[in-house]
C-alpha cells in the first residue's frame, strides 16, 4: 500500500469520533491486508499512543455487530490471561480497541461504512515473506500460545462471522456457482485449474470427515494465520497475534496449514512465475518446533496427524477462493491489476503440487518435533 499522508477530509473527521488522545500529524494508509483499508494515525508527539484505523470490509463481513462482539469477547479474554503469565506485557500482546466517544466499539459513518480503531503496537513488524528460521519459529510459538489461551474461551459467545469459512464443500459449491454463472466471461480462460481442482476434490474432505466423525474436535482458532497476521518486535521476537475477524471454531489443522502457506512458499503468494514457487523446508522446521512447543500440551494424536492435511487442503482452498473471486469479477479480494486473482489462482496452484510431492517429507518433521516436544 502506498505510504502517501491522507488528506481525505472524510477520514480525518471520522477520526473524532474516537476516543483518541493525541495532535495527530498525520494519516497514512498501512499494510498489505487483502480485507480492510487500514491507516495509521501518527501522534504528533513522539513519545505519546499512536492509533490504527481500520474501514470493515462489509461485502466480506456481513453482520458486523456480531464480528465486533467477539472481538471483545477474545480481546477480554485474552485481557484477563496474559497478565497471570510471568514477564508478559498486556498491552503490547494483546489488541486494544479504542471505543467511540459515545461508548461503542466502532462507528458507522453516513455511508453505510464501519469503522474501528486500535491502539498501534509502534516498534513491531508485519511480514509477508519470512526471512530467516528465527521469524517461522517465532510465529509458530504465537500462533500455538494463542490456540492455547482460547481452548477455555466459552465457544456460546463465538458467532460465525463467515459461515463455512473453511468448509472445502462449501468452497468448492461457491466455485461451481460461479463457474454457472460466469458473469465475466473467464471461465474458458481457466479450464487447466477447474480440472485440477476437480480432480483432487475428494481428497480434500478428509478433515471434514474426520470432524463429522469426531475424531477431530473443533477449537477456537484463529483462521487466518497467514504470516503477516502476527506482529513480531524489534528483535523478531513474536509479540501480538492481530487480524481477530475470523476466530471462530474451526480444526487445528486449518491454522496450521494457513501459516504453512505462507512460509514455506520461496515465491510472493502472487508470484507471476509459478516456476518461481519452491519449498522451503528449514522454514517449516522452524515453524513446526514453535508451533508444536506450544500446541503439544493439548493436541491429541488424531490432531498431530492432521496437521500435514492442514498443509494441503488451506493452499488448495485458496486455489478455489482465488478463482472463484475471478470468475466472480473480483468482488471479494483486493486486487492491484485486472488478472490478479488469476496470478494468485496459479501460484497458489503451483504450491499445492510442490506440497503433494514433498508430502513424506513434511510429514517426517512433524512426527520428529511432535517426539522431541512429547
Ligand atoms: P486485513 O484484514 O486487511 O489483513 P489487518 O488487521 O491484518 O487487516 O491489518 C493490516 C495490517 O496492519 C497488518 O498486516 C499489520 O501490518 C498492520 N496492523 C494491524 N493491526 C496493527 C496494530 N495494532 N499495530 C500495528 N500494526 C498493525
Ligand atoms: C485474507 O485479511 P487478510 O489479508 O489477512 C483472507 C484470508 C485469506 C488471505 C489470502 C477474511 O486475509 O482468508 O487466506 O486473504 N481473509 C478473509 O491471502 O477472507
Ligand atoms: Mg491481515
Amino acid at each position: 500500500m502506498s505510504n502517501h499522508i491522507t488528506t481525505d477530509k472524510h477520514i480525518i473527521n471520522l477520526i473524532s469520533a474516537f476516543k483518541i488522545d493525541a495532535k495527530i500529524a498525520s494519516v497514512k494508509p498501512f499494510g498489505s491486508g487483502h480485507i480492510n483499508d487500514t491507516y495509521h494515525i501518527v501522534n504528533a508527539d513522539p513519545g505519546g499512543t499512536d492509533y490504527l484505523l481500520q474501514r470493515i470490509n462489509h461485502y466480506v463481513f456481513r453482520d458486523v455487530p456480531a464480528l465486533m462482539s467477539n472481538l471483545l469477547h477474545v480481546t477480554t479474554h485474552l485481557k484477563q490471561k496474559v497478565p497471570l503469565i510471568p514477564g508478559a506485557d498486556t498491552e503490547k500482546e494483546v489488541l486494544t480497541l479504542v471505543e467511540t466517544k459515545t461508548n461503542q466499539p466502532y462507528f458507522k459513518d453516513s455511508d453505510g461504512n464501519y469503522w474501528r480503531v486500535f491502539h498501534f503496537l509502534k516498534g513491531t513488524k508485519s511480514y509477508d515473506n519470512v526471512e530467516t528460521e528465527q521469524q517461522a519459529f517465532e510465529g509458530g510459538k504465537a500462533f500455538g500460545h494463542f490456540q492455547a489461551l482460547l481452548a477455555d474461551l466459552d465457544t456460546n459467545l463465538i458467532k460465525d462471522t463467515i459461515p463455512d469459512f473453511h468448509n472445502i464443500e462449501s468452497r468448492l459449491d461457491q466455485l461451481n456457482q460461479a463457474i454457472d454463472k460466469d458473469v465475466a466471461g473467464r471461465v474458458k480462460m481457466v479450464l487447466p485449474e477447474i480440472e485440477f481442482i476437480r480432480l483432487q476434490a475428494d481428497q480434500m474432505s478428509e478433515i471434514l470427515l474426520l470432524g463429522k466423525a469426531g475424531i477431530l474436535p473443533q477449537r477456537i482458532v484463529h483462521n487466518d494465520t497467514k504470516f503477516n497476521n502476527v506482529l513480531l518486535d524489534k528483535e523478531d521476537k513474536a509479540q501480538c497475534v492481530i487480524d481477530l475477524d475470523t476466530v471462530m471454531p474451526g480444526y487445528v489443522a486449518y491454522d496450521f496449514g494457513d501459516s504453512i502457506r505462507t512460509i514455506i512458499n520461496t515465491a510472493a503468494e502472487d508470484e507471476a512465475n509459478p516456476n518461481l514457487v519452491g519449498l522451503n523446508i528449514p522454514l517449516f522446521e522452524a515453524y513446526t518446533k514453535g508451533y508444536l512447543q506450544e500446541a503439544n500440551t493439548f493436541l491429541t494424536d488424531a490432531e498431530t496427524n492432521s496437521l500435514i492435511k492442514g498443509v494441503l487442503l488451506i493452499p488448495y482452498m485458496q486455489v478455489v477462493r482465488f478463482l472463484t473471486d475471478y470468475l466472480d469479477g473480483d468482488k471479494y479480494y483486493k486486487v492491484n491489476s485486472p488478472h490478479h486473482n488469476l496470478q494468485r489462482t496459479r501460484a497458489q496452484l503451483a504450491l499445492v503440487k510442490q506440497l503433494e510431492k514433498n508430502q513424506e517429507t513434511l510429514q517426517h518433521i512433524i512426527l520428529k518435533t511432535h517426539e522431541y516436544y512429547k
